[in-house]
């Protein structure tokens, strides 16, 4: 037995994606069945669409999703049917290794490829990003790569918490750990930068820096937290050293928000060389590099990366929810587009254009 369900297929590389009736496999003991509500259009996806990530294809793409559980396996002990879910592109397994260190939010699960084919178009498999495939109708996820919410959360609003609010709020709260009365900047005002601004408020930062080459991004900017707009465009010289004037000395963390190698080297050379921390929160490239002087690494700079902001989905969605619906984290303003699946096309090209933060996709 099998789900018909609609879906958004990528073919091939840079060609649109195409509205399909697929069939989606009956939920192995430890699956589940949901019914997706809402699914935002992350860049991520359109790394997969244009190349920068590769995945094999055809494939179902989408990763951040809200939805309600339809039915479960026979294993499948922590949601039911009528559960408000979302979706995890990072599992929490709860058990391997990764989950029980306290080290990472990086289960052994992640990113390890499906043995088994799930959805099927005519009877030939179709992969699917993240092991979700959230562009459709309906998903299966396995149990570790869903976390039940509270059912008072609209979906088209908590489906962010499953990939662009938790990045951005998680690399300033969880990973960077920002202190009070400390300094940060942001390069990449988007989905993801702004994210990061509510973030080191939040986390009481005095000085918030939001730095994009569109300055049509500095009311947005401003509105989550920033303290001062720099656009790189209208400055001369060196970019890093712009801003380590502008922070007397280097700002205590800095974050890059794009996947821009040459950015990348910018904000690790603009925070401060005894203590600043860069966090990578950019997908670069696959295959391009970055170069940084090891000598500034002697006297104390650092740079590390972040995955989903360093939330572990089951442990801290419902916190971020939570958050969201305390009015502690603004998402209502950076949801700028409702979409329908058969737009999805028209949202990458306002992802494309800058025209949008988030669209959301409404089923
Ligand atoms: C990304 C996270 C980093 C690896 C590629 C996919 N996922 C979410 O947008
Ligand atoms: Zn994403």
């Amino acid at each position: 037995v099998t789900t018909k369900i609609r879906a958004a297929v990528l073919h091939a590389i840079n060609e649109p994606l195409v509205i399909e009736e697929l069939e989606l496999d009956d939920p192995r003991p430890d699956e589940v069945l949901v019914q997706i509500k809402a699914a935002g259009l992350c860049h991520s996806d359109l790394h997969y669409i244009n190349g920068s990530l590769s995945r094999p294809l055809p494939t179902v793409p989408g990763h951040e999703a809200a939805g309600v559980v339809l039915a479960c396996g026979s294993a499948v002990k922590s949601v039911r049917p009528g559960d408000h879910v979302v979706p995890l592109f990072v599992p929490q397994c709860g058990s391997c290794e990764s989950c029980l260190s306290g080290r990472t939010n990086l289960c052994r699960y992640f990113g390890v490829p499906e043995s088994e084919p799930r959805i099927f178009r005519a009877g030939e498999p179709v992969g699917r990003s993240s092991t979700l495939g959230t562009f459709a109708t309906h998903a299966l996820a396995n149990e570790r790569s869903l976390v039940k919410v509270r059912s008072d959360a609209p979906f088209n609003r908590i489906f962010y918490c499953g990939c662009g609010v938790t990045t951005g709020v998680g690399a300033a709260v969880f990973d960077a750990k920002v202190q009070p009365g400390s300094s940060v900047i942001v390069f990449g005002i988007g989905g993801i930068g702004l994210n990061v601004l509510q973030g080191a408020r939040l986390a009481g930062a005095s000085t918030i820096v939001a730095v994009d080459t569109n300055s049509e991004r500095e009311a947005m900017a401003r509105k989550f937290g920033a303290t001062r707009f720099f656009n790189p465009a209208t400055c001369d010289g060196d970019v890093a050293a712009a801003l380590l004037a502008l922070t007397e000395g280097g700002a205590d963390y800095s974050f890059e928000c794009i996947g821009n190698t040459a950015v990348v080297e910018q904000a690790f050379n603009a925070c401060h060389p005894l203590w600043g921390r860069c966090t990578v929160v950019g997908v670069t490239p696959n295959g391009k590099m970055s170069s940084f002087n090891p000598q500034s690494f002697l006297m104390g700079r650092s740079i590390s990366g972040s995955i989903f902001g360093g939330a572990k989905g089951r442990r801290d969605i419902p916190r971020m929810v939570d958050w969201y619906m305390d009015g502690i984290i603004n998402i209502d303003d950076l949801v700028t587009h409702r979409i329908k699946l058969d737009q999805i096309n028209e949202g990458f090209d306002m992802m494309r254009s800058g025209e949008s933060i988030r669209a959301v996709i409404e089923f």
